[in-house]
């Protein structure tokens, strides 16, 4: 049995993030699949693990953590030397412009982004109604993070440095269920973001998500 477990959903964006992580990192998991549309999520046994009772969970040896992109920090920190170095060493200047990036997507793009996910993707799943005034704010406010990313990935091909980094995986989940909606055109407008998103969509991990979501 492998020492890292991922308990989570296909579904859900923060595992998925994870799960890419570990493919980034050629590292061998086990996924425990947390069935949500029975509520195993909020179960004791799944709360003793993450108190918040959101997915992903994640185990390594003796380890438990909650919180999708500690989790990652955790694997990259971790596992340094194995597969793609997505928190590249450097100096502090290098460090610190791969953080700014991952705060940029954690508390500008996470959150709009989510809500979009939500209204025009994971709702449309379930049969539920769109909210369109959640949609029309989050959208507008969307937009206007994609000038900012537009204008930094002109001048640098990757978000946090220039070469992929946790900066740009952290986004794959929403963008991937975004572009099946009408908010891709705000990407597709954009000429550097566009390049961008077909960059990293396109990355081995990525696709190997894609391909278990579908199993
Ligand atoms: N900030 C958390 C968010 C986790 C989260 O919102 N998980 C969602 C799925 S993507 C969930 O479990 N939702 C069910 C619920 O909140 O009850 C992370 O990045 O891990």
């Amino acid at each position: 049995m492998a020492a890292i477990k991922l308990h989570g959903n296909m579904i859900s964006t923060a595992t998925t993030r994870v799960l890419a992580t570990l493919y980034e990192k050629d590292l061998e998991a086990e996924f425990v699949n947390v069935d949500m549309k029975a509520g195993e999520h909020k179960k004791e046994h799944f709360l003793s693990k993450n108190p918040f009772g959101q997915v992903p969970a994640f185990e390594d040896g003796d380890m438990t953590l909650f919180e999708s992109r500690a989790i990652t920090r955790y694997i990259c920190h971790e596992y340094a030397d194995k597969g793609t170095p997505l928190l590249p060493p450097g100096d502090s200047k290098k460090k610190s412009t791969i953080s700014v990036w991952m705060e940029v997507e954690a508390h500008q793009f996470d959150p709009p982004a989510t809500l979009l996910t939500w209204e025009l993707a994971i709702k449309r799943l379930f049969g539920l109604n769109t909210d369109t005034k959640v949609v029309e704010e989050n959208e507008a406010k969307l937009a206007k993070v994609l000038d900012v990313y537009e204008t930094r990935l002109a001048k640098s091909k990757y978000l946090g440095w220039d070469c992929f980094t946790l900066a740009d995986l952290h986004h794959l989940p929403n963008i991937e269920y975004l572009m099946g909606t009408r908010i891709k055109e705000h990407f597709d407008s954009r000429p550097n973001v566009s390049a961008w998103v077909a960059d990293i969509r396109t990355r081995p991990s990525w696709l190997k998500v894609l391909a278990a979501h579908k199993q």
